[in-house]
């Protein structure tokens, strides 16, 4: 593959006859397109299956093929026709795969047997389940005597399949559950649950339909949530206000042509999306926010608008720390919120007039605010802007923040996190009766750490890629071979599967679109979405190889031959879902009546609490916050340092999912042939005697020992703001250290990272 990028005329709109295209083309290179389109028909109907892409509104009950350009390439990739077999390991060593680029690694095909790793030939073999489950299961047994493990799970897990690793895991006496959350939305639950009492935003799917002003931040949906578009662009054209906050103009933002209409791609036409852009510095949204509050305070003194801007009944009868907040706001001042922003007072004044205005304002944000050192005190910031005027219990208005994966809210629920509640903690040990450790729990970015350090001495995963998602590639990888025990559950190869540790087993699964049947018959799984709605998963494929088992099978069968049925029934669990879904609604309490309910065409919807403005909260009140800005961002840091320092952002392309990689290419931004792009904004190319085309060497500006580097990267003209580059994730996460992690929330700062660029040596 030829790693010179081609740059083109990025396409004007998101959507339309491209994403048709590139649908189309993953679906004729991974199965046939009949069988593909079959399947995808399928895709979050009442009676089919939970789409392996994005989880935007994955249950929106749809008459016809919801063309989520994401779910149709997950779909496409999980449905391929290659297979990987014992015979493949025969021919490479491991050390030898680990030359393999991750799109070689992933396009080997689906894995189709349990593998071992033989330490001295340096490769896989394959073994039998049963004696998998019995090795891995005396390692288990063994695990407290040795250093403690950590349990990884992808957002992509079920519910069912979730509640019996961290089950299994706490019974063994592990503490730390990372996720792909701790890497993207950990901020939002933190945030939301000090503002209001409960991780979830507190939008619905249908309150889209009846905002008059929905401002987006950090969130580039025409990429990574296409089922949003028609939204925005519905909300566009009913005469809402569609408020983009980003750095960068999306393309997205700016126009969307629908794929499912008909006349729009006869016309080739599209719509537009956004009426407003703003381009904070990144990290920079808290101080403009903080400026729209100290606009909206200043206006509510001086009775510049006839009507109340604050709606101080909501705010006496609900929230706490009110008089606090006011005060900050005053404290702040315009320099510090202009500096911090990179706005400009009017801009800031602008922005909040289109929120006074509104009715019905919605937030939404996604990880272009968590991925940031001060994430949860910008949410909490967003928070205190919908209090002031009374906006979340109201319908059409609230906050949204937009997760990723599709049971990335359901994770949390079911006890994924190294941080769980009391009550939760306590209703499982009653249920299964037994002593969980409370002590310790580290999130995925301080696991590299303890790994190295050999304190954690199990790595297991159940989905994912940690090797790739985590920060500090090398380190990373280096940690997870100082693991005694790696274990896999994957359908695909990648590199974590590589960074073995002096044991290590790959166990192959099934994916969401093939049946799973068991003892009982055939069984169904639950997904949790983003707006709190519950529904089944039945897979409706032929599974990919014969002797591949099921997520929840292969732990209710590692659990049962490590610890066996004494306890715990497991082979009950093993036989029937049901089953596991009864103990969820024990524990769970808001959960009950979910075995009956996913049953139902309108699925299982968790209710708000707060739309009956009850807050969870420690005072029980809706809690304003008051944080000072912080004293200086990472742009602002990195703009006082030498004129070669940048700050670079990761981020993604329409073909790839995460760490999945489809094609070197993004539509969306022109380029072409590659990833090993910068983008760079044309004043700082001048700036640093750098032009297109040229390969750069991007360094992290950190004054730590270690070196990070990404090497012979192509420098691509770009509408970034000064001083501010991007590059695409999984790539960037080599020159971002494991230590810089947000606050509270521990998410690395994947999107401030100070590198410096200097010219490649060698030529690309
Ligand atoms: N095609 C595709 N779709 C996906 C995924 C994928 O990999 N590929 N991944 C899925 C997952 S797991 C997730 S979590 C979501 C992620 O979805 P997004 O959060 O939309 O993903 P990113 O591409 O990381 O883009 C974040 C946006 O934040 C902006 N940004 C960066 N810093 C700042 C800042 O300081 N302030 C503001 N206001 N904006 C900022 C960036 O310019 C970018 O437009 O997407 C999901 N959908
Ligand atoms: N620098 C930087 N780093 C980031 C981010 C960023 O924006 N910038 N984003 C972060 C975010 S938001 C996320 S969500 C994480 C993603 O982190 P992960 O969830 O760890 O990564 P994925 O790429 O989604 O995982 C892909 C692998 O999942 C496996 N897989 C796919 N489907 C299934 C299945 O049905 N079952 C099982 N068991 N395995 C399956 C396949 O083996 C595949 O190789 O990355 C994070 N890391
Ligand atoms: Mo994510």
């Amino acid at each position: 593959m030829s790693s010179k990028v081609v740059f083109k005329k990025s396409a004007t709109a998101a959507g339309g006859w491209s994403a048709l295209w590139s649908c189309a083309q993953a679906l004729m290179q991974s199965t046939s397109l009949i069988s593909g389109i079959k399947t995808a028909l399928k895709v979050n109907q009442p009676d089919g299956f939970a789409g392996p892409g994005a989880a935007f509104a994955s249950s929106s009950p749809s008459p016809s093929i919801a063309v989520c350009e994401n779910g149709v390439k997950a779909l496409a990739s999980e449905m391929t026709e290659k297979r990987v077999t014992e015979a493949f390991f025969q021919e490479y060593t491991v050390s030898e795969l680990r030359t393999f680029s991750d799109f070689d690694l992933e396009d080997q095909g689906r894995l189709t047997v349990p593998l071992r790793y033989n330490k001295i030939t340096d490769r896989y073999n394959e073994i039998s389940w049963a004696d998998a489950f019995k090795e891995i299961g005396a390692e288990l047994r063994a695990l407290k005597k040795r250093g403690d493990g950590v349990f990884y799970t992808s957002g992509r897990i079920s519910n069912e399949a979730a509640f019996l690793y961290q089950l299994l895991g706490r019974i063994l006496g592990v503490t730390s559950f990372p996720s792909s959350t701790d890497f993207g939305h950990e901020a939002s639950g933190i945030a939301l649950e000090e503002a209001i009492g409960t991780r979830q935003g507190t939008v619905r799917l249908e309150d889209f339909e009846k905002a008059d002003a929905i401002f987006v931040f950090g969130l580039n949906p025409g990429t990574t949530h296409p089922l949003m578009m028609p939204l925005l662009r519905d909300a566009a054209a009913r005469g809402a206000q569609v408020v983009s906050f980003n750095p960068l103009k999306e393309c997205g933002m700016e126009r969307f042509s629908d794929p499912h209409s008909r006349l729009e791609l006869m016309r080739f036409g599209s719509s537009p999306v956004a009426s407003h852009f703003f381009t904070p510095k990144p990290g920079g949204d808290m101080a403009a926010v903080r400026g729209m509050a100290k606009a909206i305070f200043a206006w509510d003194y001086e009775r510049i608008l006839t009507h109340s801007i604050l709606d101080r009944v909501f705010i006496d009868e609900n929230c706490g720390g009110f008089e606090e907040f006011e005060k900050i706001a005053e404290l702040t001042t315009w320099k510090e919120i202009e500096d911090q922003s990179g706005l400009t007072r009017d801009q800031i004044e602008a922005a909040a007039l289109i929120y006074v205005q509104a009715d019905r304002p919605i937030i939404t944000w996604g990880t272009g605010i968590c991925q940031h050192k001060h994430s949860v005190a910008t949410i909490r910031e967003f928070m205190n802007l919908l209090f002031l005027r009374g906006k979340v219990c109201k319908a059409g208005a609230g906050a949204a923040p937009i997760s990723g994966n599709i049971n990335s809210s359901g994770l949390h629920r079911m006890g994924v996190t190294s941080h769980p509640s009391e009550t939760f903690l306590d209703r499982l040990q009653q249920v299964f009766n037994f002593e969980a450790e409370t002590q310790g729990g580290a999130q995925a970015a301080e696991t590299v750490k303890l790994m190295n350090e050999r304190k954690l001495r199990v790595f297991f995963g159940l989905g994912g890629n940690f090797a790739r998602a985590a920060p500090d590639t090398q380190l990373t990888e280096h940690a997870l071979r100082q693991c005694r025990l790696t274990v896999n559950i994957a359908s695909k190869l990648n590199r974590t599967h590589l960074m073995t540790g002096a044991l290590s087993y790959i166990l192959p699964c099934l994916g969401h679109s093939e049946v799973d049947i068991q003892r009982t018959g055939e069984q169904m799984v639950s997904i949790e979405d983003m707006f709190s709605k519950l529904h089944g998963s039945t897979g409706v494929n032929q599974p990919a190889a014969e002797g591949l088992m099921s997520e929840p099978a292969i732990i209710s069968a590692l659990a049962r031959a490590t610890m066996g049925n004494k306890h715990v029934n497991w082979s009950a669990f093993l036989d029937d879902y049901d089953v596991i879904r009864e103990k969820i609604e024990e524990v769970v309490p808001e959960l009950i009546g979910l075995n009956t309910k996913i049953r139902t065409p309108e699925g299982f919807t968790v209710p708000h609490a707060v739309s009956l403005r009850q807050w969870k909260t420690a005072k029980g009140r809706a809690e304003f916050s008051s944080y000072s800005l912080p004293l200086a961002t990472v742009a602002q840091k990195a703009s006082k340092a030498s004129k070669l320092t940048f700050i670079l952002q990761g981020l993604r392309s329409p073909e790839q999912f995460n760490t999945s990689i489809y094609k070197f290419e993004d539509r969306y931004r022109g380029v072409y042939a590659s990833r090993k792009v910068v983008f760079v904004n044309p004043a700082d190319m001048r700036r640093a005697g750098l032009a297109p085309g040229d390969t750069v060497d991007i360094t992290n500006a950190s004054d730590d020992k270690r070196q990070r580097k990404l090497l012979d990267f192509q420098v691509v003209p770009f509408n970034t703001p000064p001083g501010c580059i991007a590059s695409y994730f999984p790539e960037v996460n080599a020159v971002l250290p494991a230590e810089s992690v947000a606050d509270q929330s521990g998410t690395p700062t994947a999107k401030s990272i100070a590198v410096t660029l200097s010219k490649s040596r060698r030529r690309a």
